[in-house]
């Protein structure tokens, strides 16, 4: 739940480098880990847009590394969407907007971190995927992020959460929430257990090629879910991919997963009708697509032949993270209802046995492109 008050982004905005007076703020309800509210100033008379967002330094314990990497990647990415002449990159690449001391956020008294990002206009981003064409989009817009940072220069980005895909650490995370089963939970939730142990043999398969270098360690996003892209009001192509403090080393084929897992279902995240949940090919297929179109130059043959693999499994990484955290009380996503986290769990689960059903076929369209 928002915990801050229109008085209180009063206070947090006078510390940034922006022209205007406040007029209003309201809180943008999407996300499970950050608080982000959206600032209204007047700046000579004309309405302009900010986002402020406090960073969940519980999740991000260290903001630096989170604010250098996305400072670095920003900068990169602008300087070459400016050479490639495509034009509005403003509304491509995020925005930071510089702290009074001009730092890329600001460190309230309390300790709690802020950070101010230019608001994208005539954007907007969608919880689930409506036609083939938003798919295609969304493949194209994430392949072209990771294609930007290729040849990204300086050190290794920071690992901002290690392990963060880590899919044998997030299964050992779970068996000892089981163990601890800390609220008295595990009973109710006996089924969906069961469930996500008998799949211990997938969990080695990525993190296994990456530690015999069969699939090569890239700079990735880490989190891209389909409301992650902002799309052109007038045009739907993908504008701009937000939401960065997980960009750090990785794997492309956790990104296309996650893709998979945010696109290719009609359902919301946490759909309690479990009928409605299923993996809709002709998403898949534009989606591989979109993906392809940008992406396809620095793939591998290893990185291919386990696209369809990597969306049930990223599916069911998220899964058990949901799993977990309902075992463990919820605190680490936020939650909105009673058992939450258990109703997300259940529902990539769901999908998970969608994509497990029809990942022959969709490997074999991906094999064929
Ligand atoms: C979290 O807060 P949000 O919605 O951007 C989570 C992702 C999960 C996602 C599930 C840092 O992302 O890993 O896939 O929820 N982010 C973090 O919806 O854990
Ligand atoms: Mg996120």
């Amino acid at each position: 739940m928002p915990s801050y008050q229109e008085s209180q982004i009063l206070e947090v905005s006078r510390h940034f480098q922006i022209y205007g007076e406040l007029q209003h703020a309201e809180p943008c309800k999407i996300g499970h880990i950050n608080e982000t509210y959206i600032a209204t100033y007047d700046q000579g008379g004309v309405p302009v847009r900010y986002i402020h967002q406090k960073i969940n330094t519980d999740v991000f314990k260290d903001p630096d590394g989170v604010m250098d990497n996305l400072m670095r990647v920003t900068t990169h990415q602008r300087n070459k969407v400016a050479d490639s002449g495509v034009g509005e990159a403003g509304r491509r690449v995020l925005t930071v907007i510089p702290s009074k001391d001009g730092q890329s956020y600001y460190r309230a008294d309390g300790g709690a971190c802020w950070r101010t990002f230019v608001f994208i206009e005539r954007v907007r981003t969608f919880e689930t995927v409506e036609s083939p064409t938003q798919a295609f989009e969304a493949g194209r817009a994430f392949g072209e992020f990771q294609s930007l940072l290729v040849d990204l220069p300086g050190d290794r980005l920071i690992e901002t959460i290690p392990f963060f895909h880590h899919t044998r650490g997030r299964f050992a995370t779970l068996e000892r929430a089981i163990e601890a089963d800390r609220m008295n939970r595990s009973k109710e939730a006996a089924q969906e257990i069961e469930l996500a142990l008998r799949q211990e043999p997938i969990v080695d398969v990525i993190v296994k090629a990456m530690a015999k270098k069969k699939i090569p360690e890239r700079i990735t996003h880490n989190d891209t879910k389909f409301n992650n892209v902002m799309l052109d009001l007038q045009s739907g192509k993908a504008m701009c991919v937000i939401d960065l403090d997980t960009v750090m080393p990785g794997c492309v084929l956790y990104d296309f997963g996650d893709m998979v897992r945010t696109t290719t279902s009609p359902t919301l995240e946490d759909e309690l009708n479990l009928a409605l949940i299923h993996m809709r090919m002709p998403i898949f297929k534009a989606l591989v697509r979109g993906y392809i179109e940008t992406a396809g130059q620095f793939l591998t043959k290893n990185e291919r032949s386990l696209i369809a693999f990597a969306g049930k499994l990223i599916t069911y990484t998220i899964g058990i993270r949901f799993l977990t955290d309902h075992l463990s009380g919820d605190t680490y996503f936020r939650v909105h209802r009673q058992n939450h986290n258990l109703h997300r769990a259940r529902a990539q689960f769901k999908l998970m046995e969608s994509i497990e059903h029809q990942e022959e076929a969709m490997q074999r369209f991906a094999d064929s492109l």
